[in-house]
């Protein structure tokens, strides 16, 4: 190892410290999550700032949820317009917990990187700038301008631009991430890796072929209406709670809820409304009417079989597929058709698992109806085959006409609050010829011409040591990629590493040989400049953009906000010498957006209409509109089942959230919906599956995979029996990703495949 490597641990002490196991929760929210909601938020801010935080979420003049991206209705609970794991996220950022030089005197990086990542987020929040010079083990602090000075330093001794990456997490603005990537392309690279890349980035490129825009097409208000809503590989009752209530409202007003999905997530199961008081009094209401236990990721073994089955019952009654459209708007219906022929019912059928009794009856409800939304997330799009199986479903909706009419379309449920906006303002690692253009036109400069690196790419250019900087704008690189220890010895070559975060994580341990932690505001709190207080904008999943405007004092006065950081970046290395008045740009957020809406394709008078509960952005689908595509329609496509050749004592992993999480931000060591109490070591295996491989509960075994004769190995879990389907386990994230490979990823989109990890296991004790 070379000198400037510290003795970094990646994954902390790895001792159990005593599970308690109970009984899977059967329904989601409730008073529980109410209490818990409140618990987290008085032990980490206090009552006084817990009230008065809370009661401004996503209301009106309010800030917006740093949780998930789940849109705001547009007349919004006056008590409660938020959940209990918005409350969590609320209170993780807003804690009153901080640490700062002294903190950072007295534990050197290598003696912190023993914590677990709970212990880690438990510190608090960073409240003044730091470096970790090189050699040292120390972080120290540093002045702003020092830091500003020495990250320009480091760029203009590059000797090209794409020896610089910049991330960017879901979790900035729309201002900062613009201005974060238009520095990037006047820099003169598009190495804009994201976070969507291990996330959404499968939907857009699914979406994009098939319909012409890599959004989601459905609004809230068309959830409330449909009569048929699939929710596919995705577990509401944690990630997107509020979600809850428009199944809930969608149930109401007559409709039906499929929940396809290994696992029988308790939010699918049954629901209490924390806003409804009769609901918190009984025992609550059933969300899904169906659930299908498919197999991981046998989905286009399913979607298969109900086109198949679709199709049969259309050609007796010809009613069923919505012709009219599919004349009008549809390629590829022939094909489909033809290619359906190759496949046998009863084979498709064994494949999913689930038995055809079921599928029959989610067959009759799609074929009765076309009002249909199908939501999912991640149980879609991280596998290698993951924009075929979006790319199946999409199928489905196109033969029914469920697209761009009311109460019907996609519905990709957003993961980071603002992960859609950022994409939308120019974080990309592609190039966008039109944005390119409206660059040369407004902003006065030439944006690089050739693609940059996605995250995959910037973990392999690291490693190859032909990127030497990285900043991050939020996230947690390291551990929200795949193959940890690759990972590390990646961020590891480089010269200088950069956070902008809020809190401390591992990313700020494992770093190059000089490192900066540059702490920033989170969106609960005030942001004023010269008198005047800012707001800033995100966009939720549906595509509305609406402002947010903090409320609390900020952690430090010595922290600042993300536009102003990369804003005095930017004035630092042009020297005042560019087009665009950046130092002028982190003052006033208003100029901002004006560059935006000039630049940005749909953005429009952006200060003024985001204002109250904001605007939709303009969405091709719900026009119909899709001259964009091929022959001007929208694609059926044809997708083959996926081969995972497991040898035979090979199992196939899904790496999945707790309840207690977000991503790597670890809340508590609590998924009390799957009932796992005080422990996040455990592997979900089927009763089956440990007979056959001589487990009992709760015996401790080591996970180990292999991808191209390379043996990856995440150590020590506790064995728990769980309904989970025959070969398939499931186990959190990040502990796992340690056995990801990094260079398997999803075809066209290189989304790590962390929800179907061909893994062994071995017991140890
Ligand atoms: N509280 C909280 N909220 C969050 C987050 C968080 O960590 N905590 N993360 C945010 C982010 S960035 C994102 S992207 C979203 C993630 O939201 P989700 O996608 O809901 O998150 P996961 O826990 O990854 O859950 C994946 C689901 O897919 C199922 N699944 C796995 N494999 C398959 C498959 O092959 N087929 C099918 N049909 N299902 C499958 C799993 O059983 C699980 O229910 O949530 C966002 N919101
Ligand atoms: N195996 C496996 N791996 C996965 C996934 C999986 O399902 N399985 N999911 C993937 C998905 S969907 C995603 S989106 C990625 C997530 O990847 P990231 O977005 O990189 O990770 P997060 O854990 O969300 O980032 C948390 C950190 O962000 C910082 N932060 C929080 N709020 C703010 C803020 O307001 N501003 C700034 N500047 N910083 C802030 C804090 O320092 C915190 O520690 O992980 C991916 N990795
Ligand atoms: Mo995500």
């Amino acid at each position: 190892m070379r000198k400037f490597k510290r003795n970094i641990s990646l994954t902390g002490d790895l001792k159990f410290i005593g599970i308690r196991l109970k009984e899977p929760m059967q329904t989601a929210a409730g008073l529980l999550g109410v209490k818990e909601a409140l618990r987290h938020s008085f032990k980490e801010m206090g009552i006084v700032r817990s009230m008065k935080s809370l009661l401004e979420m996503n209301q009106e003049d309010g800030f917006r949820c740093p949780s998930c991206a789940w849109p705001v209705p547009e007349h919004p609970s006056k008590i409660a317009e938020y959940c209990e794991n918005g409350a969590k996220a609320l209170a993780d950022e807003a804690t009153t917990q901080h640490i700062g030089e002294d903190f950072f005197s007295k534990h050197s990086v290598e003696e912190l990187s023993q914590l677990s990542d709970y212990e880690l987020n438990k510190l608090g929040r960073v409240i003044e700038p730091m470096v970790l010079r090189p050699g040292k083990v120390h972080y120290e602090p540093i002045a702003w301008q020092d830091a500003y000075d020495l990250i320009s330093n480091e760029l203009h001794q590059l000797k090209d631009p794409n020896e610089a990456i910049f991330y960017t997490s879901g979790r900035s603005s729309n201002e900062a991430a613009f201005l974060y990537g238009m520095f990037a392309r006047a820099f003169g690279t598009n190495n804009m890796p994201d976070c969507s890349n291990m996330c959404h980035e499968s939907s857009g490129v699914a979406l994009s072929e098939t319909l012409g825009i890599g959004k989601g097409s459905v609004k809230l208000d068309d959830l409330y209406g449909a009569e048929v809503i699939l929710v596919v590989g995705q577990n509401p009752g944690t990630n997107h709670p509020r979600m809850l209530s428009a199944l809930e409202k969608c149930k109401k007003n007559g409709g039906k809820i499929i929940s396809i999905n290994p696992l029988a997530e308790t939010g699918m199961v049954r629901f209490k409304n924390p806003q409804n008081v009769s609901d918190m009094l009984g025992s609550g209401r059933a969300i899904a009417d169906l659930h299908l236990p498919v197999r991981v990721n046998e989905d286009i073994a399913l979607t298969k079989l109900i086109l198949k089955k679709l199709v049969a019952l259309d050609a007796k009654n010809s009613n069923v597929l919505d012709h009219e459209f599919i004349v009008e708007y549809v390629d590829g219906y022939d094909e489909l058709l033809k290619d359906l022929e190759r496949y046998n019912l009863e084979t498709l059928q064994r494949r999913t698992g689930v038995s055809m009794r079921k599928i029959d009856k989610a067959v009759q409800l799609l074929a009765e109806n076309s009002k249909i939304v199908i939501c999912w997330a991640m149980g879609l799009t991280q596998h290698k085959n993951a924009v075929e199986c979006i790319q199946e479903y999409v199928n489905i909706l196109l033969l029914k006409g469920a697209i761009g009419k009311p109460f019907a379309g996609t519905c990709p449920v957003r993961g980071h609050s603002n992960v859609q906006g950022d994409r939308s303002v120019g974080i990309m690692h592609f190039v966008n010829k039109g944005l390119n253009h409206k660059i040369q036109k407004h902003l006065n400069f030439d944006p690089p011409t050739e693609p940059g690196y996605d995250t995959v790419e910037a973990i392999e250019a690291m490693h190859e040591k032909k990127a030497k900087v990285f900043v991050c704008l939020g996230g947690n690189f390291l551990m929200a990629a795949s193959d940890t220890q690759y990972t590390a010895e990646a961020i590891q070559n480089c010269d200088l590493t950069v956070q902008i975060s809020t809190k401390l994580n591992r990313s700020h341990l494992v770093t190059g040989k000089t490192a900066l932690l540059l702490p920033t505001f989170g969106r609960s709190e005030k942001d004023e400049k010269n008198g005047e207080l800012q707001f800033l904008t995100m966009e939720s999943s549906t595509g509305k953009v609406r402002q947010s405007k903090g409320l609390l004092q900020p952690a430090s006065e010595q922290i600042k906000s993300e536009p102003e950081i990369i804003a005095m970046l930017a004035h630092t290395y042009f020297r005042g010498n560019h087009s665009m008045n950046w130092y002028a740009l982190g003052q006033d957020y208003n100029l901002i957006r004006s560059y935006i809406d000039k630049t940005v394709k749909g953005f429009d008078k952006t200060s003024e209409r985001s204002k109250g509960f904001g605007y939709y952005l303009p969405n091709n689908v719900r026009e119909r509109d899709f001259r964009m595509l091929p022959n001007g329609r929208a694609q059926l496509t044809l997708n083959s089942l996926p081969d995972h050749n497991l040898k035979p004592d090979e199992l196939l992993l899904m790496t999945i959230r707790s309840h207690d999480q977000f991503n790597t931000t670890i809340y508590g060591l609590n998924d009390r919906y799957r009932g796992i109490h005080n422990e996040r070591r455990v592997v979900f295996m089927n009763k089956e599956d440990m007979l056959q491989h001589g487990l009992n509960k709760q015996d401790v075994v080591n996970l180990h995979s292999e991808y191209d004769g390379i043996q990856r190995t995440a150590e020590q879990f506790l064995v728990i029996p769980y309904d989970i389907p025959k070969g398939n386990m499931a186990a959190y994230f990040p502990e796992t990703n340690l056995l990801v490979p990094h260079n398997h990823f999803a075809d066209k989109s290189q989304t790590p495949i962390s929800k179907s990890i061909k893994v062994t296991v071995e017991k140890v004790s």
